[in-house]
């Protein structure tokens, strides 16, 4: 184990304070209550957590191959008895929601936090899935912290709340909190024992006989847990005027705060179970009651069924994030606030869009090329090969969730009758996540398409993560380095090639081939992230090429193989078209352009 420091640089802690983002609070709320076992797979905004705990040499850290397995391997450390926390996006908590259901009739002995890093206003995600209705699905509490400080607090508040009612606890934060830095009071770590597995099949073998019995107890823990939702501190009011009472959670307390002061105002950290009770005497001592809550009506609806009078959707739509100028904005159009005149607020510059693109040397740009050329079907996944679908490379038809690409590509299949020219793309991280039993059903049901793993040795996307086949973990080297060749030959595929992406004409000519060939394939492209390489992990930098302006002829193709390292120079030709650039510091030397230069006019720098 070659576990570095711990993150904040202070290992008592005692009394200091220091700035830190909410994911490294959380990372020091493990370290500072007791976690032994801590586990994630990266997924933004959630990936700093684990990054940071692994700092602490307290805490046994693991990337597992998919938010499942992070569930189970967390969930078995609790049944033995110690403090855990699983780390993972609001969508990875639909990877582990099989686990994460069944654990309500089971409990969680030792302790047992999940975060759910939500995001809303989809920085990074497909959807913005508000992850509370899982806390409510399931039967646990939900916290839900509103700046760094509590994020810290709340581990320790529900690890405790976790052993006393034997409950796994919703950690639910979302981008601003995950990323916003905030003042932190630190504290010392709270050794705890781990008490070992008591055996008990009852409890933990969930046989629906077993089942029929747990029901009712989770049923009463739930009641139990509402009466605390009524006393505890995390639910408390902040008392102002009596005209207006606002409802409200996490950082939208913050934004609430700052553009109603005055108001009286009921902050919800646990937002499941809801305090009814402490509600309906809130509402009672005010004149008009809003809900201000980020994404879904999920304090609302529960409110209006207790019979409580509220107002909030109306005001305050379920679509994005909120700032303080929607809260305003919706105040004013509830007639609570006059309308002022327009402060500014956003910074008066304007920012230059930069969408996203492959970084210079990406050996998924050479693939992609490729599959634009031979004008494929592609069925791509989640990573960032998923860049490929946007201009100019415009390869990829269909992305859903992870590891779908396999599926989707056998479908498509079966529906047309032949996989010839459907190639599925997906990445190593994501074929290790949940794309080898796609494959394995691929080789199965004969489906004759093409499968491209995009081997580049990393989790680039979520920022260079290890997985079960990059050799190293975050305890250090010498994890294991998964053969994904051999895993395709065990799960069936008998037509594996290799290939180096940047080889562009052995790339085409392989994916042709296959394309057109009736069995099932594999292609796995072997070359590592530019950004990544396993020799040291620091960007690759080969000789930078440069454009031979007297041979530049201003086809522009190069610039079709998006680049960032190339643009247009103020160089013309005689018909007036412009010449490319190569910006050195940029260019890697991946020779991508170079190849694909109809007059050889990129070249190699002295
Ligand atoms: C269920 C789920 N978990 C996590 C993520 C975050 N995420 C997006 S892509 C990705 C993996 C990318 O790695 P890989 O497949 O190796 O492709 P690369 O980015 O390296 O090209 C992850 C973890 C997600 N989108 N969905």
């Amino acid at each position: 184990m070659t576990k570095k420091k711990n993150g904040t640089g202070n290992k008592t802690g005692a009394a200091m304070k220091t700035i830190l983002s909410g994911n490294e609070a959380v990372a020091r709320g493990c370290y500072e209550y007791g976690i032994h076992v801590a586990t994630a797979y990266p997924g933004t905004p959630s990936t700093e957590i684990l990054e940071n705990a692994a700092r602490y040499p307290e805490i046994y850290c693991e990337w597992s191959p998919n938010e499942k397995v992070a569930f189970e391997v967390a969930m078995g450390a609790t049944f033995e008895g110690a403090r855990t926390l699983v780390a993972m996006k609001h969508v990875g908590l639909n990877v582990a929601a099989d686990p994460f259901m069944s654990m309500s009739l089971i409990g969680a002995p030792g302790g047992f936090i999940v975060v759910s890093a939500d995001d809303p206003g989809m920085h990074s995600s497909q959807n913005e899935q508000d992850n509370r209705y899982y806390a409510k699905f399931a039967g646990y509490p939900c916290l839900e912290p509103s700046d760094s400080q509590e994020a810290k607090d709340f581990v320790g508040v529900g690890l405790d709340i976790s052993v006393d009612y034997d409950v796994p606890v919703l950690l639910r934060m979302t981008t601003r909190v995950c990323h916003s830095k905030t003042a932190v009071k630190l504290g010392k770590r709270r050794e705890t024992q781990v008490k070992g597995f008591q055996r008990d099949p009852q409890k933990f073998v969930v046989l629906p006989s077993h089942g029929r019995i747990r029901h009712p107890w989770a049923v009463e823990r739930l009641r139990k847990l509402a009466a605390l939702s009524e006393n505890t501190p995390m639910n408390r009011v902040e008392k102002g005027s009596s005209q207006i009472g606002i409802i409200t959670h996490g950082v939208t307390y913050q934004y609430v705060k700052e553009v109603m002061p005055d108001a009286s105002i009921f902050k919800l950290g646990m937002s499941y179970p809801l305090p009814v009770g402490k509600i309906k005497a809130f509402a009672d001592s005010v004149d008009r009651l809003f809900v201000v809550e980020e994404l879904e009506p999920f304090i609302e609806e529960q409110i209006k069924a207790a019979g409580i009078a509220c107002e909030g959707k109306i005001f305050w739509s379920n679509l994005g994030e909120l700032n303080p100028e929607r809260v305003e904005q919706g105040l004013v159009e509830a007639g609570v606030l006059r309308q002022e005149a327009k402060k500014q607020t956003a910074p008066s510059e304007k920012v230059i869009p930069r969408p996203p693109i492959f970084c210079p040397g990406c050996p998924h740009r050479g693939l992609y090329y490729a599959l634009r050329k031979l004008k494929a079907r592609v069925t791509t996944d989640i990573g960032c090969y998923t860049l490929g679908v946007l201009p100019p490379l415009e390869s990829g038809d269909t992305c859903v969730e992870m590891g779908a690409s396999i599926g989707v590509a056998v479908g498509m299949a079966k529906a047309r009758g032949n996989g010839k020219g459907i190639v599925a793309t997906i990445g190593d991280s994501t074929f290790l996540h949940s794309g080898m039993t796609g494959l394995l059903n691929a080789v199965n049901d004969k489906a004759g398409i093409t499968v491209v793993i995009a081997d580049n040795r990393i989790t680039a996307m979520t920022g260079g993560q290890h997985h079960p086949g990059t050799g190293e973990s975050l305890m250090g080297p010498g994890g294991f380095k998964a053969d994904l060749a051999k895993i395709c030959q065990a799960l069936g595929a008998v037509r594996i090639k290799v290939v180096d992406p940047y080889r562009l004409q052995e790339t085409l000519d392989t994916l042709k081939q296959e394309m057109e060939n009736d069995e099932l394939s594999v292609i796995i492209t072997n070359r590592p992230c530019a950004l990544f390489p396993p020799e040291n992990r620091k960007r690759v930098r080969m000789k930078p090429f440069q454009v031979d302006l007297e041979k530049c002829i201003g086809c522009h193709t190069c610039l079709r193989v998006s680049c960032p390292a190339i643009s247009e120079s103020h160089e013309t030709t005689e018909k007036g078209l412009t010449k490319s650039h190569i910006d050195p510091v940029l260019c890697t030397g991946c020779s991508v352009c170079a190849q694909v230069c109809p007059v050889q006019a990129i070249i190699p720098t002295e």
